[in-house]
């Protein structure tokens, strides 16, 4: 790889970055799901409601960890449609382990 494709791909983490803290402000509060421990990895994020599945986002059952931020509270179940074991969380950073590493398919802003 040459120098100027690697400055070109630093150029589009960059923005993405931008563009996730632009997210934050104008929503007030997000869940951010990770595929990675420790908040890395490919994520997705959301801003509020009820997601009864997060196979249509290409997530299901690919949490290893997450971020909560502006003090909203989200609940998240193992199965689909808000189903099966779930776990609640506030804010701030955390991993997910043993039943639920790997394995949350819906979630809900409390
Ligand atoms: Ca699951």
């Amino acid at each position: 790889m040459s120098n100027n494709q690697i400055q070109s791909l630093s150029f589009i983490d960059g923005v993405e970055d931008i563009c996730q803290e632009n997210a934050a402000t104008f929503s007030g509060g997000r869940i951010i799901l990770y595929n990675g421990a420790n908040q890395t990895g490919t994520s997705v994020s959301f801003t509020g409601g009820r997601i009864a599945s997060l196979s249509r986002f290409g997530f299901d059952n690919r949490t290893s960890s997450i971020e909560i931020t502006n003090n909203q509270t989200w609940q998240l179940w193992v199965n689909p449609n808000f189903e099966g074991n779930d776990v609640i969380y506030g804010k701030g950073k955390y991993n997910l382990k043993g039943l639920y590493n790997n394995n949350i398919s819906s979630l809900s802003e409390r």
